[in-house]
């Protein structure tokens, strides 16, 4: 067993609570930083600065750019999980990749719900994890096939994802919200690439199951813990996961979900109608809750200021070899989160998203 890893410096990471106090651009930094003038001129630049500001603050809104991995068309949550990143405008959607396989039958679904959001401008990525099969959800997109899709699709989507990080400017966030097949085959490929990313994942199960019980494996974890280890133990920018603790709390019930069937958006509909596939019944009107919405909360944890609702703690986890996620001495150190502050807080503000 090597030695743990040290311990990193706090980094001040694009998901930091105070995240949502908007960036000075690049020519307003570049004054602040500048050897400081005096006199008549300090006080024009002064003035200046003040204008720029008022100018610049208001309309300023520093997207953070991010890529989505998902096992979409298993269980339904990743299609609530891509209906809320794509009603949430604080994230820049650069690329959504596939993985666990089947990953032509992920990726048409995918690139339908693209569609229904008009946004073809966001490229599909084939994952890792073989292309062959359909499931559930597969009734959904008999009229989508990926060449239906008006946007890019790459076929190798595990350089997609590392172009599309080596291309990005700044870091990025990458959302995991499945099984860790293309995020590991990205860092067998790239492993200094994960110097530049923020990885937000769903992913364990630190001191709760599912359904609030005792500690087993997670299924995206367990699924494939060989991958699970690399995704977990990269030397990522920084780390933050929800594992069963929290997420697996997360349902939408009642009057919450009452309101989203009323909802005429042409997305929330296609989230439940894939549902209503997904739960075999015969009609929406028959849906009366959500099933648990995990990899929602991955979502959430990415968008700025997404840890009010929420306790996390940092943490060193452990993959073990039986897949489950351990707080060890010998782990690698990451934000986790494992309480929630107000659940009902987080269930609003996903109606509140997704009524957009
Ligand atoms: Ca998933």
């Amino acid at each position: 067993m090597p030695p743990p890893p040290p311990i990193p410096p706090r980094i001040h990471t694009a998901h930091d609570d105070d995240r949502d106090t908007p960036i000075p651009d690049a020519k307003v930094a570049t004054m602040i930083i500048s050897p400081r003038p005096s006199g008549t001129a300090a006080m024009r630049i002064g003035v200046l600065l003040l204008l720029v500001l008022s100018l610049a603050l208001p309309g300023i809104e520093a997207k953070i750019p991010v890529i989505l991995d998902t096992d979409i068309g298993d269980d339904i949550d990743d299609s609530w999980a891509l209906a809320l990143l794509l009603k949430s405008p604080e994230l820049d959607l650069k690329l959504v990749t596939t993985t666990f396989g089947r990953a032509t039958y992920r990726a048409r679904l995918v690139a339908k719900m693209l569609t229904i959001a008009r946004r073809t401008d966001v490229p599909v990525g084939v994952g890792a994890g073989g292309r062959d099969g359909g499931d559930k959800l597969a009734a959904w997109i008999a009229d989508f096939p990926l060449t239906a899709y008006a946007g890019t699709v790459h076929q190798d989507g595990v350089q997609a994802m590392i172009d599309t990080i080596d291309k990005s400017p700044g870091p990025l966030e990458l959302i995991s919200i499945g099984p860790s097949d293309t995020v590991a085959a990205v860092l067998a490929k790239r492993p200094d690439i994960a110097a530049k990313v923020d990885f937000v994942g769903m992913q364990g199960a630190v001191r709760k199951g599912y359904n609030g019980g005792a500690v087993a494996p997670e299924w995206n974890v367990k699924v494939n813990i060989a991958a699970a280890k690399k995704a977990l133990l990269a030397p990522w920018r920084s780390m933050t996961i929800t594992p069963l603790d929290t997420c697996g709390l997360v349902r939408l019930r009642g009057d919450r979900f009452a309101s989203l069937k009323r909802s005429q958006d042409p997305l929330v509909q296609a989230v439940l109608e894939s549902y209503r596939i997904w739960a075999g019944k015969a009609a929406v009107a028959e849906l009366t809750e959500s099933s648990i919405l995990f990899d929602t909360v991955a979502v959430y944890l990415a968008l700025p200021g997404g840890r009010k609702l929420v306790t996390c703690e940092d943490l060193r986890i452990l993959v073990t070899d039986n897949g489950t996620t351990a707080i060890d001495p010998k782990g690698m150190p990451m934000s986790v989160a494992t309480s929630w502050t107000s659940l009902d807080g987080y269930l609003d503000l996903m109606v509140s998203i997704l009524g957009r």
